[in-house]
């Protein structure tokens, strides 16, 4: 693991309709997401918020995508952070916001790779489109705009399309795929690991399948971390819960085998929202995991 981190804030709530998501990165420096990796002895800087724009009005605007001109802005501003993170030779670790960040975050990293992989934790799959997207919201929407599908103004971020391949994506923790997301999967053949499939094989299972699918055909891991993908009732403090998610447990053994892998390169923790939250629990459930990937628990 890269002993240089460097931690970027994006704090966006405009992809999506419900306040306070903004406030993710301060809620998970206040559940002590610095402190706690610190004691890993990783080197740490925090380089604070990226700037995103407000927006004059919260409604579905232009082709069904709400609040695209800000949402395109912001993610601009974080793909040059990040970038420039990852020239320096430094992990990038970025803290959300609503999941409309890897837009950027993947804009930033994917042109230092020639496979970058990609690890979708989450609820859902992100794979819609203005067209396929039952809300418009461009939380939605990252999977697929970072394929290359998507309106211009949001896959053309940072000067190239697309930031990555199918075949390097594996997506675990799915229970709520739209229509459209479930044929783009296909189309594209998208590994997907739903709960289903958790259910069935155990997370050690779908993790390791996942680690040795990724390890051939990739040469860096990016970790994009929904805490929807958690069960809401572990991580209550996100904007779309969806009943029967993984586990707290089946979680940090997730991060202990990818650590133990060694081979995530980038990541990024979205969708705390401390407004819907218990005491910060997400925020702390989201910090205690960073600990688990970046190796507390490696003997
Ligand atoms: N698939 C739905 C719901 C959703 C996606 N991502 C989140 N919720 N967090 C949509 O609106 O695209
Ligand atoms: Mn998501
Ligand atoms: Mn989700």
């Amino acid at each position: 693991m890269n002993r240089k981190l460097s931690i970027i804030g994006a704090p966006m709530d405009l992809g999506q309709n419900r306040r306070g998501v903004d406030m993710g990165p301060s809620a998970l420096r206040y559940a002590g997401v610095i402190e706690r990796l610190e004691r890993l002895e990783y080197d740490i800087e925090d380089l604070g918020d990226v700037h995103i724009p407000r927006p004059n009005r919260k409604e579905v605007q232009e082709d069904h995508l709400r609040n695209l001109k800000e949402v395109a802005e912001g993610n601009t501003n974080l793909a040059e952070a990040v970038d420039q993170v990852v020239t320096e030779g430094r992990f990038p670790l970025i803290i959300g916001g609503d999941h409309s960040i890897a837009i950027g975050s993947l804009a930033g990293i994917a042109k230092h790779y020639d496979n970058l992989g990609v690890i979708w934790y989450d609820a859902h799959g992100d794979l819609n489109t203005g067209d396929t997207s039952p809300s418009g919201n461009i939380h939605g929407m990252p999977l697929a705009v970072s394929l290359g599908i998507g309106h211009e103004r949001l896959t053309g971020i940072h000067g190239y399309t697309p930031k990555i391949k199918p075949e390097n994506i594996v997506i675990i923790g799915a229970r709520s795929l739209d229509e459209g997301e479930k044929q783009l999967i296909k189309e594209k053949g998208i590994r997907v690991y739903t709960m289903h499939e958790i259910d069935r094989m155990g997370m050690p299972g779908v993790i390791q399948e996942s680690v040795e699918y990724l390890k051939d055909r990739t040469d860096g891991v990016h970790l994009s971390l929904d805490l929807d993908g958690l069960d809401p009732n572990e991580a209550p403090g996100v904007g779309t819960p969806v009943m029967g998610g993984m586990s707290y447990r089946e979680s940090h053994l997730a991060m202990e085998m990818f650590a133990e892998a060694n081979f995530i390169t980038s990541a990024e923790f979205v969708e705390v929202n401390p407004i819907l939250d218990e005491k910060n629990k997400t925020a702390t459930v989201a910090v205690g995991l960073m600990g688990s990937l970046f190796g507390e628990n490696l003997k």
